[in-house]
């Protein structure tokens, strides 16, 4: 049992080493919420993947997780006495929705109890592997040129998987750039809801260049719709923005809308619930990788351990620290030449924040 005592909550911002670019907006910093919780014996950290400046992603954001976090998912844990790390959800039920704000706390005990413990997050989910396999996620560029370059530099690092992201008007011609220069490689593209059915031309004429999936191209709350492009394609559909418990997912696989799942705990309410979106993909032979949301070391150790489950069997959007930042606010994570990415093994996540770092970067700070 572990008792949460104190919680820290920070807004943090650092530079991106290049703007990245969705179909919904342009990222030039990193900014999230992270989360220290100090139990007895122990204090441990959970991120927040929430957006910054407006919902665009979800329909989170961080000045509306910040002040759910501070008023009442905060409290609540304080509140809550002893817990076992795998029953913390509990605290916050509650309250309806908001599983990004959810995941930072869920986060936070969760490595806060296993630190408590000495063991490590890899362990305690079940993973079964001591490196993953790593993708990127490549934003849209202005030029093709721009793209290939960025594209050709990303394979020289070594790694495994391209996605690439596309909108209305710059997606068929771009990726088929990309497929003539590159005709072997796992190659994907992620769309963010750009489109509707009506579009369905578009995801037709991508067929011809053999992609790994085609990620969220239709509305978040859309599956039927995603069931209906599913049968009019040949390229598998993955889900990422529609997906956020297991119950979304098992509905998913249900209605034909998706033959792959993109998890980010960070978007499902943390690594437990994220854990049991896994457990549901795998028993009905469902294949799952690990998404990003341009994650500091922090959510990207709990990414890694997460990506080490043995339903995880595509590469995922676990880059290096340095395909995002400068500096990490921890160690920095590295890419090995055969494209894999070390598990972390220490207790819980297994990183902790560069206290100078930590201080420099932080522009708002909460003790409750
Ligand atoms: O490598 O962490 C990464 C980025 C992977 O493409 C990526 N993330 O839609 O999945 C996404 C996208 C994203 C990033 C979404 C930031 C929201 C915020």
């Amino acid at each position: 049992m572990t008792t949460a005592r104190a919680i820290d909550l920070y807004i943090v911002a650092l530079p991106l080493v290049r703007p990245f670019r969705t179909s919904f907006g342009t990222s030039t910093e990193k900014i999230c919420i992270l989360a220290r919780v100090r139990t007895d014996h122990a204090e441990g950290w959970g991120e927040c993947v929430a957006d910054d400046g407006y919902p665009g992603f979800s329909g989170e954001w961080i000045e509306g997780a910040w002040a759910l976090l501070r008023d009442v998912l905060g409290p609540a844990l304080l509140g809550a006495g002893d817990l076992e790390a795998d029953a913390v959800e509990a605290a916050f039920s509650f309250v309806r929705g908001n599983p990004m704000a959810k995941a930072t706390l869920v986060d936070a005990f969760v490595d806060a109890a296993l630190r408590e413990h000495g063991i490590s997050l890899a362990s305690w989910l079940g993973a079964e592997r001591d490196h993953v396999a790593c993708g990127v996620s490549v934003g849209i560029t202005d030029t093709t040129e721009e793209l290939r370059a960025q594209v050709d530099g990303y394979l020289d690092e070594g790694y495994r998987r391209i996605k690439l992201k596309i909108a209305p008007g710059i997606d068929v011609e771009r990726v088929g750039a990309i497929r003539a220069a590159h005709p072997d490689i796992r190659l994907s593209v992620d769309a963010n809801a750009a489109y509707t059915l009506e579009d369905a031309g578009v995801f037709r004429a991508l067929d011809a260049y053999e992609l790994l999936m085609i990620e969220q191209p239709l509305h978040h709350e859309d599956l039927v719709m995603h069931a209906a492009l599913q049968h009019r394609i040949v390229t598998s559909l993955c889900l990422d923005e529609s997906i956020r418990s297991a119950a979304d997912a098992a509905a998913a696989i249900e209605l034909g809308a998706c033959r792959i799942v993109n998890i980010k705990q960070g978007r499902v309410g943390g690594v437990l619930e994220a854990r049991r979106v896994h457990d549901v993909c795998r028993a009905a032979d469902v294949a799952v990788w690990c998404g990003g949301m341009l994650e500091t070391g922090v959510g990207r150790a709990l990414n890694l351990a997460l990506a080490a489950l043995p339903g995880f069997t595509l590469p995922g959007d676990t880059s290096a620290s340095r395909r995002y930042f400068h500096e990490d606010l921890t160690a920095p994570f590295d890419l090995a030449p055969d494209g894999t990415m070390a598990v972390p093994r220490g207790p819980g996540i297994g990183v902790d924040p560069d206290p100078g770092r930590l201080a420099a970067w932080t522009t708002a700070h909460e003790h409750l």
